[in-house]
């Protein structure tokens, strides 16, 4: 069952980034009381002296602003249940993988030249109508829905968190893509001005890709989100549209989308091309198979610092596995 972590302000520092001592920090602080908050500055330091009292407004979770906003919350679909609690948006929206912007995970600090209007996402390949969707038209003419789900990233951290958007199933049904079509590939944007590690880490193969096949794109699970937390996503969950596949590790579930196109061959895929021997194309969540450098067997929930078991296909085996044990 659970086994539980040391407290979390017990975490060497090796092992935290700055925003998880940040955040147990303020935890503890609320726990403690008023008395011990003195103790607590003195003990991290004058710098938490700032991060406590001086940039409550900076810090809270910007949403944008945009011609469908008045279009969340969605309709929450009943079907996809959660067998753990919802992750706090607070701690969701503070603790990101979203490389362009940094390599850290206090991406929230780093995603303010980016912007989400005018924005396109131009499908193209073999498909019967090759086109470009402004994407308030796509969200406008898409069902938007709610859906909880799990995420667990490679580096094995997890969440559970609600996503709105649509399925990519409809999605695809909308663009007809024609029977040649094997494989999607999804690509992030490139912009050098709004993303500093575009520039920097400029041996990396920008922009970031990711692929699925036909057969998992159709997949019923397979869903293109615009919202999480009953509004529009924040930019450093990949506003303004994202894959999210639950069953995969997060690297796919590939942030801020500008390209869909549909293939024959399978495509090129940034992590796998990175550090082949690392991240496979299929990216399967799987206990049994660690990772070169760590165990896959157990998670930490973000928020709870608590150590859970690793669940095959991230526990949606009964939607997917038939993909991959066909007999
Ligand atoms: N374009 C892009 N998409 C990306 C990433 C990235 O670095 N760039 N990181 C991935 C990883 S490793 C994870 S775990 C998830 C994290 O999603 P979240 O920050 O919304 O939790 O986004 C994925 N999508
Ligand atoms: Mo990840």
């Amino acid at each position: 069952m659970f086994i539980k972590k040391k407290k979390p302000w017990h975490i060497p520092e090796s092992q935290a980034t700055p925003e998880d001592m940040y955040l147990n920090r303020r935890q503890f602080v609320k726990k403690a009381g008023l008395y011990t908050l003195s103790a607590g500055v003195l003990f991290t330091g004058t710098g938490s002296l700032i991060d406590i009292f001086g940039k409550r407004k900076e810090e809270m979770i910007k949403v944008p602003e945009t011609p469908t906003s008045n279009l969340y919350p969605a309709k929450k679909n009943e079907k996809y249940t959660l067998n753990r609690p919802l992750t706090d948006e607070k701690v969701a929206g503070k603790y990101n993988n979203f490389y362009e912007f940094s390599s850290g995970k206090s991406v929230w600090r780093n995603v303010d030249k980016m912007e989400v209007r005018p924005w396109t996402v131009e499908v193209t390949g073999l498909v019967e109508k090759p086109q470009v969707y402004d994407i308030d038209r796509l969200v406008k003419e898409m069902p938007l829905e709610e859906r909880l789900y799990r995420l667990r990233c490679v580096e094995a951290w997890a969440m559970a968190v609600p996503w709105t958007g649509f399925s990519m199933a409809e999605f695809i049904k909308k663009v007809k893509p024609l029977s040649s079509a094997k494989y999607i590939r999804f690509q992030t944007f490139l912009n050098k001005d709004w993303a500093p590690q575009q520039k920097y880490k400029f041996w990396h193969p920008w922009p970031y890709n990711e692929g699925l096949s036909m057969a998992e794109a159709t997949n019923e699970l397979a869903f293109l989100a615009t919202g999480i937390y009953g509004h529009e996503l924040p930019k450093q969950h990949g506003a303004p549209i994202r894959l999210v596949v639950p069953w995969k590790y997060g690297f796919k579930s590939i942030k801020s989308i500008v390209k869909i196109e549909f293939t024959d061959k399978q495509p090129a895929t940034f992590w796998n091309t990175v550090v082949p021997n690392e991240y496979d194309f299929l990216a399967n969540v799987n206990p049994d198979v660690p990772h070169p450098r760590w165990s896959q067997a157990t998670e930490r929930i973000i928020d709870t610092d608590e150590r859970v078991p690793t669940i095959k296909y991230n526990g949606y085996g009964k939607y997917v596995a038939g993909i991959y044990e066909k007999a």
